[in-house]
């Protein structure tokens, strides 16, 4: 095995490398020996200064979250990063790819921070549903003052190389040659003979912090957290750092640390994380499939969705061929994509030059012929299957032999619509999420043709235009919207027996979503669910009569909930509930007050049920991909992890013995408790890390 910590020399400097691949975690393999090193060159005379480095792609990437809830192994981190602050010599850390979490603090515990100019610094443990457990809380703050501190560790963002210097995270930046700097900036400074002083040591950004407009900016952050313990952890360790001597504020960190890392958020957010990764990995496409290069996509329909997709394309650098029908619809969806630009830039967040470089990557058109050359069309034409079925017919006969055929359907048989083309094994589905160019999730729909290769290739695409990719299968609705009717079937019911809107929303806020059902429907618009009940002979009782009254939702002013002079604030209204009565009263209904648990178990379990169903019909390959599926696509609060890993904490027995009474009670087959989780529930084990052979 290869040594994880060398040392090399350049004269009086030692160079210390560490070498853990693949992001050079700080793992028990990494620290003793580090530890070991450290206490050598501590008491060598010969050395004069010391530069700390790690091979491969990245400076450290922090701690190794593997370990989490395992038994620890010393010397932990703070051990090691203790030894080295206590080092006398001149320490340097060089920094180069992302010095991240217990990378960034082991990088605090040196004098001296140089980093190269494309390398990023950043504590995002807070992601974790964690805070940085290994000195970042009470050493940040000491480089870049409490403010600056707190807005990094709350966040969770990482800062560019330029900005980390304005700073004072770090001494230097490096254009390049970032080792040969680092070593003469070493020697530099061992030459000077100045005393160099240690982080903990440095007190100017600490004396006289302005607590009160800190904890103004902390209550501020505060109202954003949601429910999440870890943020508000942080902020209150970064607090520790004004008010408590270093050693304290030290202990107090570890406190609040042991506390989050044992607790059900963390482990949630931790199981996310390596979620994300995992779905990545595809049954049946491995490294050894070689994905197609794509350097032009083809977008069809340039309205809300083709739009946010030709965006989310262009931001990752794809340049794209838009095709509309007309001029004027063309026109129309390019001044929507210009004006998204123009807010980016109104907020800071894209400059002027960028904007207009965005812009020159749209290619428009209204003629097909133009797709001829694009490696990657997508289509986002009108839900229907005729139409789909007709544009994909089109583009067999135009577009280049090797291209891939992507369709953004949310719901219709992928297979269908690739039979429409002789080239079936090139189709597949690119279920994007509203709006696109914002939402992380890509539902990547594989047809049964689907070739390997068209799935390893627009698996990088995903990574390349910053989207998070789950494979899935084929079937209405692919994996979250089949939940999603799930969770919504028995909803109208809830009203008629007794639940507003609003009770039935306010428990799903509690619960951690950003919004409750009956919210979500009026921001997506009643007539799109009437207009797909009505395609599928289906009926709603409520939302059928609200669409018929002309109420469907905030794009009229009025859906379940009134929305006074364009504001997007949900009022419950007098003449729906007045509505439900009616309805409830034509059906016999006598209405009831319903409890929160009860709302909970008619929506979120028949969701949980019906993702086990997934699993055993193969349609998603593992229960992991779900909860990515559910937290990057539909809110699912993270700190509950997914509806998997919830469905984990709740306890699979409870669940079941839920879904057999109301399906009891109702009959309706959402209800009907899957084969899978009552054999998971008797075996004794979780869901959550179910594995299928989807
Ligand atoms: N621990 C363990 N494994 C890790 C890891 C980590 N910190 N970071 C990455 N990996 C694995 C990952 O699972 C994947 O494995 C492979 O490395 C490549 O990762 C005490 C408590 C660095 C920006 O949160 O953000 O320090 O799938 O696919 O896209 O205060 O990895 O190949 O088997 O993501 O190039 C804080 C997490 C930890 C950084 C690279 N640090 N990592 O992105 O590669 S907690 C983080 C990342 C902590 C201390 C606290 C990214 C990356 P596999 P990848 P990438």
């Amino acid at each position: 095995m290869t040594e994880t910590v060398t040392i090399t020399r350049d004269g009086e400097i030692a160079i210390v490398t560490i070498d853990n691949p693949p992001v050079n975690a700080m793992s028990f393999r990494v620290r003793e020996p580090l530890r070991k090193v450290l206490e050598t060159l501590a008491g060598d005379s010969s050395v004069a200064a010391i530069v700390l480095t790690c091979a491969g792609r990245t400076f450290v990437a922090g701690a190794d979250i593997a370990e989490f809830g395992r038994p620890a192994q010393r010397p932990d981190l703070r051990d090691v990063i203790a030894m080295l602050e206590a080092i006398r010599k001149p320490t340097v850390a060089a920094i180069h790819g992302t010095a991240l979490g217990g990378g960034l603090e082991l990088a605090l515990g040196c004098h001296f921070r140089i980093a190269d100019k494309g390398a990023k610094l950043g504590l995002p443990e807070v992601k974790l549903g964690l805070l940085p457990g290994a000195g970042g809380t009470v050493r940040l703050p000491r480089l870049v003052g409490p403010a600056k501190a707190l807005k990094m560790i709350v966040s969770g963002a990482p800062v560019p190389a330029d900005v980390a210097l304005a700073s004072a995270l770090v001494d230097a930046t490096s254009e390049s040659n970032l080792f040969a700097n680092a070593v003469a900036f070493a020697r530099d400074k061992a030459a000077s003979g100045v005393a160099s002083v240690p982080v903990r040591d440095r007190g100017a950004q600490i004396v006289g912090a302005d607590l009160a407009a800190f904890d103004a900016e902390a209550a501020e952050l505060a109202k954003k957290a949601r429910g999440l313990e870890a943020p508000l952890a942080c902020a209150q360790s970064v607090r520790n750092a004004i008010t408590l001597p270093f050693d304290e504020a030290l202990a107090a960190e570890r406190e609040l640390f042991t506390k989050l890392v044992s607790g059900d958020q963390s482990r949630a957010q931790r199981h996310l994380f390596f979620a994300e990764r995992e779905a990545t990995k595809v049954p049946r496409v491995g490294k050894e499939v070689s994905p197609l290069e794509i350097r032009r996509a083809g977008i069809i329909g340039a309205g809300t969705m083709g739009g946010g997709i030709a965006m989310a394309f262009v931001n990752g650098g794809i340049p794209v061929t838009l095709l509309e029908m007309n001029r004027e619809a063309l026109d129309r969806g390019l001044a929507m994509i210009e004006k998204n630009y123009a807010i980016s830039v109104s907020r800071g967040s894209l400059s002027e030059d960028a904007k207009a470089g965005r812009m020159a990557l749209f290619a428009p058109t209204t003629d097909y012929a133009d797709l001829a050359e694009c490696d990657l069309i997508v289509e986002a034409v009108f839900e229907d299957m005729a139409v789909k079925r007709e544009v994909f017919s089109k583009l067999d006969a135009i577009a280049k032999p090797t291209a891939i055929l992507a369709t953004n359907t949310s719901y219709l048989d992928v297979n269908e619509i690739a039979a429409s083309t002789s080239r079936p094994q090139d189709v597949l589905g690119l279920h994007f999420f509203s709006p696109a160019n914002v939402m992380k999730l890509l539902e990547i729909v594989r047809g049964s043709r689907t070739a390997p290769d068209v799935l390893a290739t627009v698996l990088g695409v995903a990574k390349r235009i910053g989207k998070v990719p789950v494979v899935v299968g084929v079937c209405h609705g692919f994996v979250g919207n089949r939940m999603l009717s799930a969770r919504s079937d028995d909803a109208e019911n809830l009203l008629l027996e007794g639940a507003s809107p609003g009770e039935v929303d306010k428990v799903f806020t509690g619960f951690g979503w950003p919004m409750g059902p009956f919210q979500m429907y009026d921001m997506a618009g009643l007539d799109i669910g009437w207009r797909n009940r009505k395609a599928r002979g289906q009926t709603a009782v409520i939302a059928d009569r609200l669409c018929e009254q002309g109420r469907f939702g905030q794009k009229t002013g009025k859906g379940f909930y009134r929305y006074e002079n364009g504001s997007r604030t949900p009022v419950p209204d007098p003449e729906v509930a007045q509505l439900i009565e009616d309805s409830a009263r034509e059906r016999g209904i006598e209405r009831r007050t319903i409890l929160a648990g009860e709302i909970i178990e008619r929506t979120l379990y028949p969701m949980v049920n019906e993702g086990a169903k997934i699993l055993e019909e193969g349609i998603a390959a593992r229960a992991s991909d779900i909860d990515i599926i559910w937290t990057n696509g539909y809110g699912f609060p993270v700190g509950k992890g997914g509806p998997m890993f919830w469905a984990d904490l709740e306890g699979l027995p409870k669940i079941i013995e839920r879904l057999e009474y109301r399906h009891g009670l109702s009959g309706k087959d959402v209800f009907r408790p899957s084969a899978l989780l009552k054999r998971l529930a008797a075996e004794g084990r979780p869901l959550s890390t179910f594995v299928g052979n989807g």
